[in-house]
């Protein structure tokens, strides 16, 4: 151990001072150095995204996007690139909880031989608002109300849904976060979205306009809500830590890149104006062109020096990518580099590790604070003689970044464009989009929130402006929250549905759900074991859960340890929960209140619960009573209740119980 001077330390938990009990002296630089060091170890949170996490990977395209962008890290197969991503919540604070509902914050930095590209996006596909210049207003009314500080990560109070009711063109945005995408199970389980039209140009100099998606392998799946609530308690570090523990597990997340393109001949060809970030291009009218894979595999080594100084900004591109001019992004591409300089100390932040570029970067800025490259040399500007004009700019045959040649007309105005002034269309698309269960949830949400409103008038003014969208979601939202039913007709005429934008229709897979196996001592090894090893060849995480750690005992005698205790565990944080049989060990699970809940939660939250024998008596301790008395050698399955008494082989048991965990949930369970 030495000072930053890198003077060895003798002693490190005594301060100098004047006789054992007697007062610390000026003289200690080694306290005064730690002390010093620790009262600045804190830098200002993000404004927003405060909450959030990272992991490295890498990113391959399939083929070469040669035809449509020049950009290099999309034309070969062969090459790996570096990436660095980061999930966030939006709204609350560095230690608020994972799961509250919210946009999250996927922002991923990619490594390219051309310099850093950054897509900056989130997990929704548009955005609450139309131009950056509401953006500060947008945030100050989902932030903590400014007299009281509350509540924390949370949209559920006044000032954010006066917000809404006042600025009708967050129609869009707030029915996805409403819905089940706003409370993702897993940052391995959301979309990604660059949200605004961005250009793709290729070496020919045409032009396309280009919408990034980025889409999970595992599929997009969510908590429900009294789950979510649930888990912000019993682990707010939920996302964080199943991220962390996949990719330690092995279990990389994987992602697939897509991108939309329109032609530049067919800018106004569409029933929305393709600039405006609170619009999606419908999968069904411009295909998702899937174009390659990340994976990340990497976890960070420290949270502080790459999650917390990581500097994303959408104006980091290359050669082959360009902006339009969706007013929203022209006004991020100012914000990003600004919220930098203060949060990260002043102009040199690039040069920080995780911001550094892995391609050569040399130009003539210099000094300022924190600048941690020495520049050699007299001259540092442009043009020069005395050293041969070095560095000098790239011509874009060499590479260097020259910007589409829009052309523009028009007069400086202060104005929007009429083409942004539909706000409902595209909200009523997602509506019916939806299945019944999903639009249940969407209703269950605005009831929520709306619920923790204080002002009737606000109440009543999301109402109707939601009698926009729907009649039928404005009159559910009303009921519930005791606030007038809308009389008068002004629903959107909109009738379309896109398949792509309900979860219901998404990739679903068994690989890394996490199963709750509850046991213990007298349970039967038969059932337990076989069971776990049968999941675990599907890729699912069974983990034992007992009243105790330490070993549990078969009623054959065969051990088997515990993993966490029903102290420490919870069915919120599974995906589904499996009891085997075995006398002994049903009846202590019968006796026990946190198993009993364990289980009822399991099935009101519509998770998947297997049961073998004897175990099948705990369900019924918890008034779940579907399973029949009669299936002796048989295998149950309905609702995603599988069961089964006196049968030898688990096979189909196993099999059965993996397709119920695939599912996700059982909607159709009534609860
Ligand atoms: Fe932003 C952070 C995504 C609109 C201003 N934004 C931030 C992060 C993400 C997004 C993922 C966190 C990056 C990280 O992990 O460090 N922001 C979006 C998306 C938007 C969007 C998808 C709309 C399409 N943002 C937006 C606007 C403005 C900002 C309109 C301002 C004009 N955003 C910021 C910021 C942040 C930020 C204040 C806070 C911390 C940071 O930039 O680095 O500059």
């Amino acid at each position: 151990m030495t000072t930053n001077q890198g003077l060895k330390i003798s002693e490190d938990e005594h301060s100098l001072k004047a006789g054992e009990r007697g007062p610390t002296l000026m003289e200690d630089f080694h306290f005064r150095e730690k002390m010093t060091h620790f009262d600045h170890e804190r830098i200002p949170e993000r404004i927003v995204h405060a909450r959030g996490n990272g992991a490295h990977g890498y990113f391959e395209v399939y083929e070469s996007m040669k035809e449509y962008t020049k950009a290099k890290f999309l034309q070969d197969p062969d090459v790996k690139t570096p990436v660095f991503v980061r999930f966030s919540t939006v709204a609350g604070s560095k230690g608020s909880a994972d799961t509250v509902r919210d946009a999250r914050g996927f922002a991923t930095k990619f490594y390219t031989e051309e310099g850093n590209y950054d897509l900056v996006g989130n997990n929704i596909p548009v955005f609450f608002i139309q131009d950056a210049i509401k953006f500060p207003d947008l945030v100050h009314s989902f932030k903590p109300e400014p007299h009281n500080e509350m509540p924390q990560a949370s949209t559920a109070h006044d000032t954010f849904w006066d917000f809404v009711a006042n600025n009708q063109e967050t129609a869009h945005m707030v029915m996805w976060t409403m819905s089940d995408r706003g409370i993702p199970r897993s940052y391995r389980m959301m979309e990604g979205f660059g949200v605004h039209t961005f250009r793709f140009v290729n070496d020919q100099g045409k032009a396309r306009f280009v919408k990034f998606h980025w889409k999970p392998v595992l599929g997009v799946h969510s908590l429900v809500l009294d789950e979510a609530l649930t888990i912000a308690g019993k682990d707010p570090d939920y996302h964080r830590r199943d991220l962390w523990e996949s990719i330690e597990m092995g279990n990389y997340p994987e992602y697939e890149l897509g991108v939309q393109m329109i032609d530049e001949e067919d800018e106004f060809k569409f029933d929305f104006d393709i600039l405006d970030a609170t619009k999606i291009w419908p999968e069904e009218d411009v295909p998702v062109k899937i174009i390659g894979k990340m994976t990340l595999n990497r976890n960070q080594d420290n949270v502080f020096a790459e999650s917390e100084q990581v500097a994303f900004h959408p104006g980091h591109v290359v050669p082959g990518i360009d902006f339009s001019n969706d007013p929203l992004l022209q006004g991020r591409l100012f914000s990003y580099t600004d919220t930098q300089l203060i949060r990260l100390g002043g102009p040199n932040f690039h040069e920080i590790p995780i911001n550094r570029p892995v391609c050569p970067f040399h130009n003539h800025q210099n000094d300022g604070y924190h600048r941690m490259t020495i520049n050699t040399g007299q001259v540092s500007y442009h043009k020069n003689s005395l050293l041969n004009n070095d560095p000098r700019p790239a011509s874009e045959e060499e590479g260097g970044y020259v910007h589409y040649q829009e052309k523009i007309e028009g007069r400086k105005v202060r104005a929007r464009s009429e083409s942004f002034e539909d706000h409902f269309s595209q909200a009523k698309l997602f509506w019916n989009s939806m299945t019944e269960s999903e639009k249940e949830h969407i209703i269950g949400a605005f009831r929520f929130e709306l619920g923790k409103v204080k002002s009737k008038d606000v109440q009543q003014q999301v109402v109707d402006m939601f009698n926009h969208v729907d009649a039928g979601l404005a009159a559910e939202i009303a009921k519930g929250i005791g606030v007038d039913i809308p009389v008068e007709n002004v629903e959107s005429s909109c009738m379309k549905s896109s398949p792509a934008l309900s979860q219901e229709n998404t990739v679903k897979s068994p690989k890394t759900r996490k199963v709750a196996v509850l046991l213990e001592d007298g349970f039967s090894y038969v059932d337990a074991k076989s069971a776990m090893e049968k999941l675990e060849n599907a890729g699912i995480v069974p983990e034992v859960i007992s009243s105790a750690l330490g070993i549990k005992t078969s009623e054959d005698g065969k051990e088997i340890e515990v993993d966490k205790t029903f102290l420490t565990a919870d069915s919120v944080l599974y995906d589904a929960v499996y009891v085997p049989g075995g006398k002994q060990s049903a009846e202590k699970l019968k006796a026990s209140f946190d198993s009993i809940a364990f289980v009822a939660h399991a099935y009101n939250h519509f998770k998947a619960i297997g049961a073998g024998n004897e175990g099948i008596q705990v369900l019924r301790e918890a008034n779940i009573n579907e399973i029949p008395m009669d299936i002796e050698g048989k295998v149950y399955f309905e609702k995603g209740l599988v069961a089964t008494q006196n049968v030898n082989d688990l096979t189909a048991f196993s099999q059965e119980f993996i397709q119920a965990i695939t599912a996700h949930r059982h909607w159709s369970r009534a609860v």
